[in-house]
């Protein structure tokens, strides 16, 4: 048995002021919350509402505030390690400090930030998009969602209790090994990561099913708009990565808890297989993120521009193409590993090929905005932004696929500032953009322009101010992952200069958080559920959707359906025209895949601590909800015609 004797006295994080204070706010904001909910009696709504709710506009609203959160604890690691780099020798986090924090901030910013967003925006957009009542499978898209929510939790908990993860974001062994991370943070980041794993699984699997069984009649494959095709790209590759991951990562859990050889230093075991095994999943990882992103500047760029976008076919071969080499460029990571010259000259020229794609696609964008009558609102002003952001973070990854060249850059702060570059530039920025522009769909009301302007400028200038002198730095000998250095070796003023953008970022997002606030109580209504004069079937919807989604299911005869709707009805006809309903059958609630996220939680705690009692006990939870659940038999029920017509006529629908 590995360390199997982890105690309480290991339990409780000691000795640090932050950590203390941690303690107290989460201990302060959970009672607050509880409070909160019992004293406006909100128990009831939060459970029939939300917790127990399988409509995938709740499971997206639920995902972004997740993400949300994450995003804030994510920056707040970044802003903390960005002061102690701001100048040399400083004493504000000890290396032990800087370690976990890198770790847990590149962890939560991949797994726990980007993709839980990017749910969002499948859950939000999708079935509006392709005129379903919901996904395929609403009941497992609730499960996805709360492996999400419990995993994070999880991974989270670390923090306060047992202590944080400490081997970088993916745990490389032998650090990650037993030998080297006895305490139970390893556990924790397998166990956070496995069990919101699944649920991301789930959610590729069912977002497959969605687009391919599920699109309104007369939606063929090719009218089928661009971030649909996105999402169909990106949940295929999930479909394929993630099990490697989960693979992987049970490996790595049975050398911990078993004592078994399959990635430490000795009995015959092989860390390299370990770094191949994870890149072979974190490799399509970062194109599972970037693709629903092009997806949403499809969509934005088009709409803002007026304009059918350009080369729709090249935008869907690009993005089927770049799914499929996103498998075949995973050496490029470890270059350095000493596979030799033709491994490593083949790695090269795949990583290199995934740029012409990408280029077709920025090329088709820039052709849709040429001579377009463009409105300049703040999912376009994302959207501008992004490109040459993403231009410059992909022309430094083809440098760093000189694989000779990356002999230098790897491992620097080039690199640092290179995959930065195309994670805000390109996934951040683009969902961001995709907020901006369905956030009316999601709310029924708009955010406030002006304070976005001041998030947006603050967010690009801060972008550039935080990580061009990281290329500089990188090339003049920075290390990544260094928690201090002298100074005699000159680093210091452009450290001083990235920590100023790394703040002016934080101040955007606190104007956006600012934003939120302001525009729910003084935002625009929504009232036509058109505010931009959208292409796609979500906007020829009242804001928000009623909960069935499309009262009767719309025809489709073209791409861009709804506009070209538009284009042959005139203003007032528009929805009003007196239909026949027929009864809806939507999917009931269900509080199972709430507890037995739960169960998960309990299993993954039990065997973070080597607790083999509690970690069984959580599995058998697990598997009693799925029993619970195959002996329920009625999962549907029936919308009467009468409540359709009520809630069409409350929305302005009928005339
Ligand atoms: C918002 C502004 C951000 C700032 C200022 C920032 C800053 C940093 C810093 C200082 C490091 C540690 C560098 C080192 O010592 O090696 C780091 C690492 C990392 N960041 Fe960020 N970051 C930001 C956003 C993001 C986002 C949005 C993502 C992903 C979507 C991300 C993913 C990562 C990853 C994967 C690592 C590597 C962690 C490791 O070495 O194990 N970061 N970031
Ligand atoms: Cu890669």
């Amino acid at each position: 048995m590995g360390n199997g004797n982890l105690t309480a006295s290991h339990f409780f994080v000691t000795g640090d002021p932050l950590i203390y204070s941690a303690d107290a706010a989460i201990i302060l904001s959970v009672l607050s919350i509880l409070f909160f909910l019992t004293r406006c009696h909100k128990w009831g709504w939060l459970w029939r509402e939300w917790i127990t709710s399988v409509d995938h506009k709740k499971i997206g609203i639920m995902y972004m505030i997740a993400a949300m959160l994450m995003l804030f604890r994510g920056g707040v690691d970044a802003l903390l390690m960005r002061t102690q780099l701001a100048l040399p020798n400083l004493q504000f986090l000890r290396a032990q400090h800087y370690d976990e924090i890198f770790t847990t901030h590149g962890t939560i910013m991949i797994l726990f930030m980007a993709m839980p967003l990017m749910f969002a925006l499948f859950n939000i957009v999708v079935p509006l998009q392709i005129g379903a009542r919901d996904v395929a499978y609403p009941f497992l898209n609730a499960v996805s969602f709360w492996l999400f929510f419990f995993g994070a939790m999880l991974f989270n908990l670390s923090f306060v209790i047992g202590g944080s993860p400490d081997a970088g974001w993916l745990a490389y062994p032998p650090l990650s090994e037993t030998a080297f991370s006895p305490g139970p943070g390893e556990n924790f980041y397998i166990w956070g990561i496995q069990i919101s794993g699944i649920g991301s699984l789930a959610t590729g699997i069912n977002f497959v099913a969605t687009i391919l069984k599920m699109r309104a009649p007369g939606m063929k494959l090719m009218r089928m708009p661009l971030f649909a095709w996105s999402v169909l790209s990106s949940s295929i590759v999930i479909i394929f990565a993630f099990p490697v991951l989960t693979i992987t990562l049970a490996l790595l859990f049975i050398d911990r808890f078993a004592g078994a050889h399959f990635f430490g230093m000795t009995g015959g075991a092989n860390p390299m297989m370990y770094v191949n095994l994870i890149w072979m999943w974190g490799h399509p990882e970062v194109y599972i993120v970037v693709l629903p992103a092009f997806g949403v500047f499809s969509e934005v760029v088009s709409t803002f521009a007026k304009k059918r976008i350009f080369g729709y076919k090249s935008m869907v071969f690009s993005m089927l193409i770049i799914s499929v080499l996103s498998f075949f460029t995973w050496v490029h990571h470890f270059f350095t590993m000493g596979a030799g010259a033709d491994v490593n000259a083949f790695f090269a020229v795949t990583t290199m090929a995934i740029a012409i794609p990408t280029g077709v696609k920025v090329f088709n964008w820039l052709f849709t905005l040429y001579r377009g009558r463009i409105t300049m609102a703040s999912p376009m002003l994302w959207t501008i932004s992004f490109i040459p952001a993403f231009v410059v973070g992909g022309a430094t990854g083809v440098m760093l696929a000189v694989a000779p060249a990356d002999y230098q850059y790897h491992n620097s702060y080039f690199l640092i500032a290179h995959f930065h570059q195309v994670l805000i530039g390109g996934v951040v920025f683009g969902y961001f953009a995709g907020l901006y522009y369905w956030w009316p769909k999601m709310f029924g009301f708009q955010l406030d322009e002006r304070l976005g302007k001041w998030a947006f400028w603050l967010w690009n200038i801060g972008f550039y101010v935080c990580f061009m002198p990281q290329y500089a730095l990188g090339f003049m000998g920075m290390t990544r992952r260094v928690y201090t250095y002298g100074w005699d070796l000159g680093w210091a003023p452009l450290n001083f200069v990235s920590t100023v953008g790394a703040f002016l970022m934080g101040a955007g997002f606190v104007f956006q958080v600012w934003q939120i606030l302001y525009s729910i109580r003084h935002g625009r209504r929504d009232l036509t559920g058109d505010p931009w004069n959208g292409r796609t079937l979500e906007w020829s919807m009242p804001s928000p959707a009623p909960y069935y989604n499309f009262a009767q299911i719309p025809q489709v005869k073209d791409r861009d359906a709804w506009w070209m709707e538009k284009q042959q009805m005139p203003e007032e006809g528009r929805g009003n025209t007196a239909v026949k309903y027929e009864p809806i059958h939507m999917p009931k609630n269900s509080g199972i895949p709430f507890v037995m996220a739960v169960f998960w939680f309990i299993a993954g705690f039990g065997f973070t601590f080597h607790w083999i009692a509690l970690g069984i006990a959580g599995l058998a939870g697990v598997g009693m909800s799925l029993l619970a659940r195959s002996f329920q038999y009625k999962m549907e029920y029936e919308i009467p015609v009468e409540e359709i017509q009520r809630v069409e006529a409350s929305m302005g629908r009928i005339g």
